[in-house]
């Protein structure tokens, strides 16, 4: 884990133990701060009693503390915790501040900080592992699920590859990465902001962090990434600034895990920053070509007589969806879920594509609508059904997708139970020989 004197001797107040809050107290407490932590949940308040004092901190005087950590999960926007720190004039912070205060005392480093509504986790893993095949010593950390905080310092020349959300932004004050990157904007996490405008302008921050001299690298074609390039460049400021929106690259035939469009945006810009960090074009293709890419994106589950099976249930919201779509000719979409939005125009480009529609979940009925007019669509509302009906479906050539559109949270945990659950039915449904015989194809 990252210890640092930073943290000796200072007061902190916890909110929020799970990974990230639980990863900030093990930090805190073998750095020799004084803690205060709070869960609503009971067994995570149990697991932090030997390290922390337990008190709720909307009930404590936190006058005396340097900082009340607050978990990214925990709702800022309408949560009490935000009046109360105000009130008693302390900072809300969250672990990748605590990591910025950190730096310091780490030995000397770089940090890539990656942003953006879809395809963060990829490029992260991608630009992660095109750093590691380079033997360069590289951790990933943030949002893609490994608390930065818990990770072991790097040696002298490491680069710590950060995947930042804008919960985790928006606890942020002074990271200073020395590349930047936003990938795209579209609308997302709106019941945690005002407006898109101001999810955007969260977004946006990460630039306001860094010194002039570090690099920016923004590859949306979206109007809201496109705004904030001619923000930066106005503003005149940061002199490095790459406008990737219209990059170009040859060679994705050979990269079987970045199939699509948007996997084609995430290595361009995983490419660019490596060369920024001065990889070469050796280093960077071959580990492009090596990369096995991140379960539920894209994944290949399956192929059973001559169907390829892809789970792609991270695809949360259409502008996700959209270019999984793009990925292949012959499509069999299963598609549906908590919807986020009553539309799915970022999809539309791809309707060519598709040769079925299944639908599931609450967003059924409505998508059904949406669809019925351009291809044929069968209401599922069960992942076994859509599965059962798109195998029977699919010839030779064609592929079973799932790429959703929409949270998973009306009929699972989260998208990893989904997309576990998309494999179980293709699993069933072709050791059920209900598509012939699994010959020629496997499932991982
Ligand atoms: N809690 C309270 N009181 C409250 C509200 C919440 O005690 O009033 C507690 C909850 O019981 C919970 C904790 O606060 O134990 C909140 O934890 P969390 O939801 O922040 O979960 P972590 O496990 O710490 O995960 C967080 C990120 N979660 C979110 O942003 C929701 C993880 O991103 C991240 O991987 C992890 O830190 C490590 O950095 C997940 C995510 O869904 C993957 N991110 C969103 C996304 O990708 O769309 C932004
Ligand atoms: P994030 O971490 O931002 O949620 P992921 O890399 O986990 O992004 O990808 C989530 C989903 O978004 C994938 O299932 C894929 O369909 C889609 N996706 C990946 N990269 C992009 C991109 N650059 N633009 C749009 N959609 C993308």
């Amino acid at each position: 884990m990252i210890r640092s004197s930073a943290f000796a001797n200072k007061s902190y107040a916890i909110l929020g133990l799970a990974r990230s809050g639980m990863a900030t107290l093990e930090a805190l407490h073998a750095s020799g701060a004084r803690i205060l932590a709070w869960d609503t949940r009971e067994d995570l308040r149990e697991a932090a009693k030997d390290k922390a004092i337990i008190a709720d901190p909307l009930e404590a005087d936190l006058s005396d503390y340097d900082a009340v950590i607050v978990s990214p999960g925990v709702p800022l926007n309408t949560h009490p915790i935000r009046d109360k720190a105000a009130d008693d004039g302390v900072p809300i912070i969250g672990d990748i501040e605590l990591f910025a205060h950190a730096r310091r005392s780490l030995p000397p480093h770089r940090v890539v900080g990656i942003t953006g509504t879809n395809g963060k986790s990829t490029t992260t893993a991608l630009l992660h592992h095109i750093i590691q095949s380079s033997a360069i010593p590289t951790h990933m950390g943030g949002n893609i699920g490994l608390p930065i905080l818990s990770q072991n310092p790097l040696p002298a020349g490491g680069i710590y590859v950060l995947e930042l959300s804008s919960y985790q932004i928006d606890l942020t004050q002074s990271l200073d990465c020395d590349i930047s990157i936003l990938l795209n904007i579209s609308p997302d996490h709106l019941d945690r902001y005002d407006s898109f405008h101001a999810y955007a302008a969260a977004k946006a921050r990460l630039f306001d962090m860094m010194s002039a001299d570090h690099m920016a690298i923004i590859s949306g074609s979206d109007e809201k990434s496109q705004l904030i390039i001619a923000h930066l460049r106005e503003e005149g400021r940061i002199k490095k600034i790459a406008d990737l929106s219209a990059a170009a690259a040859t060679g994705q035939e050979n990269w079987p895990s970045l199939q699509g469009p948007h996997n084609l945006q995430n290595a361009i810009v995983a490419a660019s920053a490596a060369h920024s960090l001065g990889l070469s074009e050796q280093q960077i293709r071959a580990a492009l070509a090596s990369f096995r890419g991140l379960p539920h994106r894209m994944e290949r589950i399956a192929k059973a007589n001559g169907v390829l099976f892809v789970n792609d249930s991270k695809a949360t919201n259409p502008a996700s969806s959209g270019p999984a779509l793009g990925a292949y000719p012959k499509i069999h979409w299963i598609v549906g879920g908590l919807p986020k939005s009553d539309d799915l125009k970022e999809c539309e480009p791809y309707y060519k594509n598709i040769v079925h529609a299944y639908t599931i979940g609450d967003a059924g009925p409505r998508f059904g609508e949406l669809l019925s007019p351009h291809m044929p669509v069968e209401p599922c509302e069960m992942m076994l059904t859509a599965v059962q009906q798109a195998a029977a479906n699919a010839k030779p050539g064609e592929v079973v997708l799932l790429s959703p559109a929409c949270a998973s949270f009306d009929q699972f945990k989260d998208f990893e139970a989904r997309g576990d659950c998309f494999r179980c039915a293709v699993k069933s449904v072709i050791d059920n020989d209900q598509i012939g015989t699994a010959t020629g194809g496997s499932v991982s």
